[in-house]
């Protein structure tokens, strides 16, 4: 082993896949969000595990960027037809997978042992991590109260005002113990270009997993998800005005500092590179193409190696 990506969503799966273009199974593990997970119509949901899953699978659905591609959809018609509840859409063959981790969990697999043999069914030998086998929920506050991830990301469409977040149970919750078991051999650590606050604060939030990362003494590299002071994907930048900060790359430096030792910036903040008091590196980080993920996969494993001096 010797790269781990942080990832959450679906910007953090692109990248992902950029660098599993890249490196061999046993050169990358991913460090997945699980803040995002909640129980839904009786199944364990796991959606930033399942994009990444489904994009290295090559089976995601590159229209919504999560889900399986070539879905059908008639459990949800016919369950809308019965008057249940359809704002969260899982696709027939979708719902085999969260069936499938569900039964595990129940019959007393941690997320990552359930995770190992699903992606594995997949074709995958990539490690798959959760940040963490305890569960970890992610609440919104909002100027209407207090939202859980998935209702205020899907079923409110991110509408309500942020006022700041909350991670349940992060405090009672252990890192991912293959996770801290590859940290000896980790020689670079990448953070994906997910949201800061509900993708990746969520993984730094469960105690000792920061402190370890930092501990193992590899580069820490972030890919700024705000370009040119837009998210390339998602809330990033309203939630960032709504909390009163700027919606730019250099917040991004800010809200990472002490932890991160390096930032990929785009070229459109070019002026940025050199002023924000910590390494940066500009490269055009939009992500349209597959060739557009490998580059700038290249990009990142490039600057790791450059921070450590060789
Ligand atoms: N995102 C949506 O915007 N609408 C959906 O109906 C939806 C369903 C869904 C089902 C399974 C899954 O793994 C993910 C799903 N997502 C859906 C994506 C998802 O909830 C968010 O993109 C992430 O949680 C944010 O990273």
């Amino acid at each position: 082993m010797a790269f781990l990506a942080l990832t959450g969503g679906i910007g953090g799966a692109k990248l992902g896949l950029g660098l599993a273009r890249i490196l061999d199974p046993g050169a990358l593990g991913f460090v997945v969000n699980t803040g995002d997970d909640f129980e839904h119509l009786g199944l364990h949901i796991s959606p930033d595990m399942d994009t990444l899953t489904y994009t290295l699978a090559g089976i995601s659905n590159t229209a919504t960027g999560w889900g399986r591609r070539d879905e059908t959809w008639r459990f949800m018609a016919a369950l809308e037809a019965l008057g249940g509840e359809t704002w969260f859409r899982l696709g027939d063959a979708d719902m085999a997978l969260h069936h499938s981790r569900t039964e595990m969990l129940k019959a007393g697999a941690s997320l990552t042992e359930a995770t190992r043999t699903l992606s594995a069914k997949l074709g995958l030998a990539y490690a798959i991590l959760p940040m963490s086998d305890d569960p970890v929920r992610t609440l919104v506050h909002t100027a209407d109260g207090p939202l859980a991830f998935q209702h205020y990301f899907v079923r409110d469409r991110c509408r309500p005002q942020v006022t700041g977040f909350e991670f349940a149970g992060a405090e009672a919750a252990s890192p991912c113990p293959d996770l801290l078991a590859l940290l000896p051999v980790c020689e670079g650590v990448v953070v994906c270009p997910s949201n800061p606050f509900v993708s990746i604060d969520p993984i730094l939030a469960v105690p000792g997993l920061k402190t370890a990362l930092k501990a193992c003494g590899a580069p820490i590299v972030a890919v700024s998800p705000i370009v040119g002071g837009a998210s390339i994907k998602g809330p990033t930048a309203k939630m960032m005005r709504e909390l009163g900060v700027p919606s730019t790359a250099a917040q991004v430096a800010e809200h990472y500092r002490g932890f991160i030792d390096g930032l990929i910036l785009d070229a459109q903040d070019a002026g940025l590179h050199g002023t924000l008091g910590l390494p940066t590196r500009v490269e055009p980080s939009v992500m349209a193409s597959l060739a557009d993920r490998e580059r700038l996969a290249g990009a990142a494993l490039d600057f790791i190696k450059e921070l450590r001096g060789g």
